[in-house]
Formats: structure tokens, C-alpha cells, sequence
């Protein structure tokens, strides 16, 4: 017999006795979720997975497509998220990552609402270049770990959801 309402699976057999004698899988299953790899398509990076697109959209379309699949844009942490990041892009690719001061010009933010610690700006990046609005964030592929870019958020990128 198996009963497996989502995560909690136990296995039993029945005896000749008549009683049930069950083994329960849901620590297994528990411990294994940390270390479960992810859907395909998606690559995983510590505890969370990434999918970057083949297709190319504005930033907030990007975010939409990131939404319906229960993702958002990327929000980058550490240096060692950047990195992966940076490595899933082929040679100079520019993708939409999480990052954007739509709301309040300067006052960068994370789409997932945390604050932005540590900062991998291209040289003499953000500069709203030639006046222009740029308040969406892109990471452009180089053979480092890749630099920030601020960007039109109607220009057209990959883009890479976290999830
Ligand atoms: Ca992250
Ligand atoms: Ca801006
Ligand atoms: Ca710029």
C-alpha cells in the first residue's frame, strides 16, 4: 500500500497477522529535498534553480514569463551567485536580471524586495547613458564573472528567472 499525499509517502504490507507494518519515507523524502535536482531545463546553484531563455523580450515581459513558471527575475547575492550566473551566458550576452529603480530613480532594488549589498557594476555604470531612462538591470557576459549594466527596460534580452 502507498499513500503519498505530496511529500509524505509510507509504504506498507500486511501481514498474515492481519497488522500493517509501514515504513515512512518522510525523512527521506525531507532530507532529499535540499539536495533534489531541478526540472529540466533549469540549473541548480546551492538551493535554488536558474533557467536562462533562448527568446528575447523587454524587461518586464521577461518578469512575467519568470512569474508563470514560479520564478522570478534573478537576484544576485554573492559573488559566487554572479559568477554562476555569468557562466550560464554565452560570450558577450546582455540578460534582464532582477535589478531595476523603476520606482524611485538611484534606489536600486531586487524584484524579490531584498536590498542590493553587493554590487557588480560595469565602470561608470548606472549612468542613465546620454539621459536616458534606464532603470532596468542586465548582466553583460564577460570572462571574469560578467558586469552590471543599467538599460531601457524596453530593450530586448535573454533573461534569467531564479527560483
Ligand atoms: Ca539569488
Ligand atoms: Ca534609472
Ligand atoms: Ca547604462
Amino acid at each position: 500500500i502507498f499513500i503519498s499525499p505530496s511529500v509524505y509517502t509510507v509504504a506498507c504490507t500486511k501481514h498474515h497477522t492481519g497488522i500493517l507494518h509501514c515504513i515512512d519515507f518522510f525523512f527521506f523524502l525531507t532530507s532529499s529535498f535540499a539536495g533534489m535536482s531541478c526540472e529540466t531545463g533549469w540549473s541548480k546553484f546551492g538551493m535554488n534553480c536558474y533557467y536562462d531563455s533562448v527568446t528575447e523580450l523587454d524587461w518586464v515581459h521577461s518578469r512575467l514569463v519568470c512569474l508563470s513558471m514560479g520564478a522570478d527575475l534573478v537576484s544576485i547575492n554573492t559573488a559566487e551567485e554572479q559568477a554562476f550566473i555569468n557562466g550560464l551566458l554565452s560570450p558577450q550576452v546582455n540578460a534582464w536580471i532582477g535589478l531595476n529603480d523603476i520606482h524611485s530613480e538611484g534606489k536600486w532594488k531586487w524584484v524579490d524586495g531584498t536590498a542590493v549589498t553587493t554590487t557588480f557594476w560595469g565602470p561608470g555604470q548606472p549612468n542613465s547613458y546620454n539621459g536616458t531612462n534606464q532603470d532596468c538591470g542586465e548582466l553583460v557576459e564577460n570572462s571574469l564573472m560578467g558586469q552590471w549594466n543599467d538599460e531601457d527596460c524596453s530593450a530586448e534580452n535573454i533573461w534569467i528567472c531564479e527560483k
